[in-house]
């Protein structure tokens, strides 16, 4: 088995507009490559038939819903490649390790590192040699419970989850945690839909998304911010172009014109396939400015409330739902208010659309008497985004647009278990029934003191304020902003512990001491005393249900996360606050303690039976409003008055253009299956600059120069990438995107969502040089 092999090495870098619709053959053709690339097709084949099924196991992609109705095949082109990614049979163990020191394998780029293959063995750091070592289970746990013990408060410690650890896995490491003595829970959600969470909460009462996957088959209009779901959640194309096929409105709110947006292909019909999907004179797409969208909903409103008073005038019909407003929600008189001082100058400045623009989508919104509002990280990676999501609701509820059929909010999760981690109380300001009943239940003393989250563990890993940090998952040291900083952070630990399913750059920026714990993946059979076991996932439609893995393992040294939180738990803790073995041995015992500890998880056991799960209900969808006043709130947050922070204005210079950051087609987050976005036409690279034509001009570039990119904050720290191509792309003039991981750096860690304290990836201000880099192929392929 070589290591080297690297099957886009060869592959020229191009850029071509791409011309076909999203899903379709081109889909098909992709997943039949990743097939082939897993050295295991055969198998593969097998488990994909599995994907999404009963019996079967939850997709390792996105958090999108299962169709209740779907058939044999439930599976996508990128859940394909995630499951063909997690069962390849290439393999990590201590000979690869025995070749390539760490500071070798920090040259590599973060495609060729995971590329290598699974994780298969525990190992520790071993400073003599630059190497990782071979080390046995139990001396890894030992190791862990030590530094643990000898850190001064528990506080000292940060616990970071990403959101494919499974419901089992989540309780098991939330409960040794705050057994522990801490509410350090860092997550991704930190950095992802946060805002939405907050957001939801102050205004209806619940963190969650309102709709179920029926909605979709009911609503009249769809309108959908600030996502590329041709990319990221395939599957919600179904219900699009099912939607636009029955004459229900889709309107789009993107600055890119994001090619599954515009065709929406069923990627799972040969019909669309064979029609080139459907069309309709029924949608309408709007670009605006980056962090526009508050001010376009504002001027949604305006448009509404002239409405409303014109028709009552002319003893119309009312446009607003007076009934609803009257019964169920509270502000609406400051919100009029605020809506009302803000002038219409200020809204198409800041929204980048014309009034004209904002009328059009309006009109559509009060024509149609169910509306779904789907969004996601477009909307929630800025400033205001707490206050922008505040703004989607506010549209909502004047319409009664929230606990109809058809009508509600939709944020669409990212992780295929962020939502459901965070019901299993991985969440650093934990609400208190939770405490309480973990208290109840496991007669521990619950931390009550607010936890850090993801940038605040990251200050505290800066400061030697933290010493440990483990890792459930994720590739923290290349999620996160500020790359240099945050790396810095990792090597000030004592001790970095990363349970995981592949080789990342977390395990190689790494503290004084350092493991690597292998896990299995949702595709792997989970074996135990009792047998095999299955995990449960919570959807982005609340639904709960039951994962089996398909494959055996790689290895018999790989653990299960519950198996190796357990294994931590033990060594620090002892028998305590749980037999932490008899729940290995058995996760119906897990379930059962979160049957007792969750609302809403009672008969947990029994109820997974049910084919496709069971629903974990919504109050706010039974408008039930669990908010201090009881009822649905309008929040009147004015516009920001400069999207600009006072601190890239501090820095003494104009920004070149807003750069956003995002995924491309071949990635999963940090995880880069390959250099080809295809529906954006480039392959073979990804250390590009989208940018309009004229705006490259107007800079003085030409396309196809290369550049260095600096972004502006005022804090006396210098945050620059080197070597990027500038492609003349359909870009809003003003704008510029490139691909998140490889422009974290660029990200300042105090550049935060007010109220969400996320990154605000979708907002950078840069400024761009001439490239002295030459080392191109370096940089494309070991970046
Ligand atoms: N295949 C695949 N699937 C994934 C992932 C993956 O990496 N690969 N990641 C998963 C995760 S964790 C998540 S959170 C989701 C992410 O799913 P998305 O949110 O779709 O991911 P991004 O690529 O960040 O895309 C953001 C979109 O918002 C647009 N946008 C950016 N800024 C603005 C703005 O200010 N206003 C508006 N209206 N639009 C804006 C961009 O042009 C882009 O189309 O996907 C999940 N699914
Ligand atoms: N600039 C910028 N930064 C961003 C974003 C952005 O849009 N722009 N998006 C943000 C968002 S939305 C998110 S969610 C975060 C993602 O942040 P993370 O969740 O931390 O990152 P991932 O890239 O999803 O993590 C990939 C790694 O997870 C491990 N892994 C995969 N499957 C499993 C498993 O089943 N179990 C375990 N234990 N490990 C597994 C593998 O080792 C793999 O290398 O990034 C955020 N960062
Ligand atoms: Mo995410």
């Amino acid at each position: 088995m070589t290591h080297e092999s690297l099957p886009e090495k060869q592959q020229k870098a191009q850029y071509e507009p791409y011309k076909g619709p999203a899903a379709g053959w081109g889909a098909l053709k992709s997943v039949a490559a990743h097939w082939l690339d897993s050295k295991q097709p055969i198998k593969n084949i097998r488990a994909l038939l599995k994907t999404n099924q009963h019996g079967g196991f939850d997709c390792p992609g996105c958090a999108w819903g299962d169709d209740p109705k779907g058939g044999r095949i439930q599976f996508c082109e990128n859940g394909a490649k995630a499951v063909n990614w997690e069962a390849t049979r290439r393999a990590v163990g201590r000979d690869f390790f025995a070749t390539h020191s760490v500071s070798e394998l920090l040259q590599r780029s973060d495609h060729w590192l995971e590329y290598q293959g699974r994780l298969i063995e525990p190992m520790r750091y071993d400073r003599a040699t630059d190497r990782y070592r071979p080390i046995g289970w139990d001396d890894a746990f030992a190791l862990i419970a030590d530094h643990l013990h000898r850190l001064e408060s528990p506080g000292q410690a940060e616990f970071y989850t990403s959101g494919r650890a499974s419901n089992e896995a989540a309780f098991l490491y939330q409960l040794f945690v705050r057994a522990f003595g801490t509410n350090n829970f860092p997550d991704c959600s930190n950095m992802c839909h946060e805002a939405s969470g907050v957001g939801l909460s102050q205004t209806i009462g619940t963190g969650k998304g309102t709709v179920t996957f029926d909605d979709f088959a009911e609503a009249d209009a769809i309108f959908i911010f600030g996502q590329n779901p041709g990319t990221n959640h395939p599957r919600m194309l179904a219900p699009l172009s099912e939607a636009v096929r029955r004459g229900a409105h889709v309107v789009c709110f993107n600055p890119l014109k994001e090619r599954g947006l515009q065709r929406f292909q069923d990627p799972q019909a040969i019909h669309d396939m064979l029609s080139n999907g459907a069309e309709s004179t029924n949608t309408a797409y709007f670009r605006p400015a980056l962090g526009g969208d508050m001010a376009a909903v504002r001027g949604m409103v305006k448009c509404l409330i002239q409405y409303d008073e014109q028709a009552r005038m002319k003893y119309e019909a009312p446009v607003l739902d007076w009934a609803f407003i009257e019964r169920h929600t509270q502000g609406l008189e400051d919100y009029i208010a605020q809506v009302k001082a803000t002038p219409w100058s200020q809204i198409e400045t800041q929204s980048g659309l014309t009034r004209v623009d904002i009328e059009v989508a309006a009109d559509i919104y009060r024509k149609s008497s169910k509306v779904m509002l789907c969004w996601a990280m477009g909307i929630t990676q800025h400033r205001h985004s707490v206050a922008t999501v505040q703004e989607l609701v506010n549209l909502q509820l004047l319409r009664g647009n929230i606990g109809r059929p058809g009508a509600g909010l939709c944020p669409v999760r990212g992780h295929s278990n962020v939502q459901g981690d965070r019901t299993m109380g991985i969440d650093e300001k934990a609400p208190s029934g939770l405490l309480d009943a973990l208290e109840k239940v496991f007669g521990i003393a619950a931390p009550r003191g607010r936890g850090h989250n993801t940038v605040e563990a990251i200050d505290a890993m800066a400061r030697g304020n933290a010493k440990v940090f483990i890792g459930l998952g994720g590739n923290f040291a290349q999620a996160t902003p500020d790359s240099e900083l945050t790396h810095q952070a990792l090597t000030n630990c004592d001790l970095t512990v990363q349970i995981s399913t592949k080789l990342n750059r977390s395990h190689l920026v790494k503290g004084k001491e350092a493991l690597i714990l292998p896990c299995l993946g949702r595709t792997d059979i989970d074996m135990q005393a009792s047998g095999p076991q299955a995990v449960t996932v919570e959807d982005s439609f609340s639904m709960i249900h039951a994962s089996y893995g398909q494959l055996p393992p790689g290895s018999n040294q790989m653990k299960s996360e519950p198996a190796i939180i357990a294994g931590i738990a033990k060594a620090v803790l002892g028998n305590r606050p749980i037999d932490w073995d008899a729940a290995i041995a058995d996760y119906g015992v897990i379930r059962d303690y979160i049957a007792r500890t969750i609302p809403g998880f009672e008969n947990f056991n029994e109820r997974l039976k049910q084919n496709g799960g069971f629903y974990l209900g919504n109050a706010a969808r039974d408008r039930r409003w669990n908010t201090s006043s009881g009822k649905a709130s309008f929040s009147a947050n004015p516009l920001p008055d400069d999207l600009l922070h006072e601190r890239i204005k501090a820095s003494g210079q104009q920004p070149d253009v807003i750069l956003q950051t995002l995924r491309s087609h071949d990635q999963y987050n940090t995880t880069i299956y390959g250099l080809n976005d295809r529906y954006r036409g480039v392959s073979g690279q990804r250390r590009v600059l989208f940018m309009n034509g004229d705006d490259i001009k107007r800079l003085g570039f030409a396309a196809g120069e290369w550049v260095d990119i600096t972004s502006l904050w005022e804090d006396g720290r210098q945050r620059r990438v080197a070597g990027f191509k500038l492609l003349a792309y359909d870009v809003p003039a003003g704008q510029a995107a490139a691909y998140y991981p490889e422009t974290n750096p660029l990200v300042p860690l105090e550049s935060r969502g007010t109220g969400s304290n996320t990154p605000t990836s979708k907002f950078i201000a840069i400024k761009l040089a001439k490239s002295e880099r030459q080392d191109r192929d370096r940089v494309l392929y070991a970046g």
